[in-house]
Order: structure tokens, then sequence, then C-alpha cells
């Protein structure tokens, strides 16, 4: 990389269209024949694009039309493979919408209402979805919406090249346990680990969940608290509550030595902050009414968190 290529890496947008306009001319890009271009950089959307936020329209119009001229790239997030599971019919017969009443018809039930009126142009966004990567890799630094699984990633890769998905392997992945399913559900919404015992969370969000979301940098974790990465702070008890092995074994460790690694989905809150000096997580709830945050990256193999940039929602 040399002058003129550096990269604006963007979190979690979550249909916050307005404070991502903001963001993209905090940072110097401006609005040329209705696409969002800057000078010398190019922007990289992390994906969770849609859902939750109350202008997901426009957040995948100013992404779309970016993507398309050439001044962005974006991967998928876990709301686009669930929206291309939950619409794209059985066996790609057609788009339909999800089962009313059901978990996935709440976690869609803004971007479904606010598309109510233009189910052509829903259509075509899924479409567009299909069309996502899963993660990019470049010479100095890599990026995915939740989790890089070398082990998973590397074979994927040496089939699509370009990262990109197709409507088979997405009928593929929605078989649980299909390698299909493991590539698609590692890259985009990481590891998890159960609470023993049937035990519960209660998130923010009101969900219960038997499940904690666990980050992939410890080198040698010991306990559940050395893995847990999430808002939702665990039952105490459960800090200290030491890994299994076939627990340690189902976790994903991104070494130190590794190339720089940008992701998104993890909910952080407060000032932005560094994990490692080789890993950013650019996801600061910005529908949740914290910060829309990018890193704005040259090369740099040391990561710096004077090089955050955000807006507050
Ligand atoms: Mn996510």
């Amino acid at each position: 990389m040399g002058i003129g290529e550096g990269f604006d890496l963007i979190g979690d947008v979550h249909g916050c269209g307005d404070l991502l306009e903001n963001l993209l001319e905090k940072m110097g890009y401006q609005r040329r024949d209705g696409v969002y271009a800057h000078d010398s950089r190019r922007a990289i959307f992390l994906g969770d694009l849609i859902d939750r936020g109350p202008h997901v329209q426009k957040a995948l119009e100013v992404v779309r039309s970016m993507v398309e001229a050439g001044t962005a790239l974006v991967v998928m997030g876990n709301h686009e493979a669930h929206a291309l599971k939950e619409c794209l019919g059985q066996g790609g017969r057609g788009f339909t919408m999800p089962r009313v009443g059901g978990r996935s018809e709440r976690v869609m039930s803004e971007t479904l209402r606010q598309f109510e009126r233009a189910p052509g142009l829903w259509a075509s966004y899924l479409e567009w979805f299909l069309e996502m990567p899963l993660c990019l890799e470049f010479e100095h630094f890599r990026v995915a919406h939740a989790c890089w699984d070398e082990t998973l990633l590397r074979p994927f890769l040496n089939d699509h090249p370009d990262g990109r998905i197709d409507r088979h392997f997405l009928a593929a992945a929605s078989i649980q346990g299909s390698p299909e399913h493991r590539v698609l559900d590692r890259t985009t919404r990481g590891t998890q680990l159960r609470l023993p015992n049937g035990q519960v969370i209660r998130s923010m969000d009101g969900a219960r969940r038997s499940v904690f979301r666990t980050h992939f940098w410890a080198r040698s974790p010991q306990s559940y608290g050395d893995v847990v990465f999430q808002p939702d702070p665990l039952p105490p008890e459960f800090e200290d509550h030491p890994l299994r092995d076939d627990e340690r074994r189902r976790l994903v460790h991104y070494g130190a030595s590794q190339r720089p690694l940008f992701v998104g989905h993890y909910w952080c809150e407060g000032i932005p902050s560094l994990p490692t000096a080789n890993i950013a997580c650019l996801d600061y709830s910005a529908v949740r009414g914290g910060r829309l945050v990018a890193y704005r990256f040259d090369g740099e193999s040391a990561l710096d968190a004077g090089r955050f940039c955000w807006v507050s929602a």
C-alpha cells in the first residue's frame, strides 16, 4: 500500500443512514453525482447495514451506490445473511417474506416495514446481499464481520477466491453443521459458548440467551471471563468458571503476528479502543445510542487507537 490507498473501515450501520452520512462527511467524503467519494481513500463496510435503525433504505442506498461506483467495498454481516436465508425462497425460486410472528420477523421488523411499499427494491437489495463477499484479504490486512477462522476460511477462499457465495451455498448453509453453515456462521457470527446447567443471560434487548459471545485473541484462556466479548455481563459466578477442554477446542485464536484484522458485530460501548495491536472491532452500538465508528487505516502493522473516527448517535 502507498499514498492514495488508504482505507476507512466502518462498523455496523444497522439502518442509521443519517449517521452514516455524517460520518462520511466528517472523514472528507463528498457527494458527487449522488455517490459519496473521497479523493484518495476508499471505505470498507463491515456488514450489518440493515435492521433495527430508522433509515435502512438510506443506509443501503448510500453503501450500494458507493460499492457500484468503486468508492467502497463491503462484507456480509449476519443480518444480511439472515435476510437472505429468510427471504430467498427455497431453491432460489423467488423472493418471499419471512413468516409472520416468528423471531425473524422481529429482528427484521424495521427493515420490512421500511420496504413495505417497495418489494421490488427490497428484492434487488437481496440480490446485492448475495454478491457481498464473506471476507476480504489484502496484503496488509483482513476484514470479516465477526471472526477470521483460518482453518475454515482458507479452504473456502481456495474454492471461492472472490469470497462470494451463491444460491447453492446459501441453501447448503441452512443445514446446521454442514461445511457451508460452518463457514457462513463462523465468519458472520463468530464463536459462542453455552452457559452450563441451562443458565440464561437476560440481554439488553430483553432476549434470554443461553449462550455468550466469545472473542478470538486470548492466547491461553482459562475461564469464561477470559473470552467473553459482549456488553451483557456474565452472571458473576461464571466469570471464573474454568473452560473445559472441548470448549477451548471450539474457540478460535487469531495470533498476534497475523496481519491486522477488522471486525464489527460485538456491540461494544464507550470510547473506541483496541483489544490487541492487530485486531480492531468497529461496532460501537450506533443504533442503541452509541457511536458509528471508523478506523482510518494506512497500512500500519500495529494499529493505533488515534486513528478511530466516530460520530455519536
Ligand atoms: Mn452482527
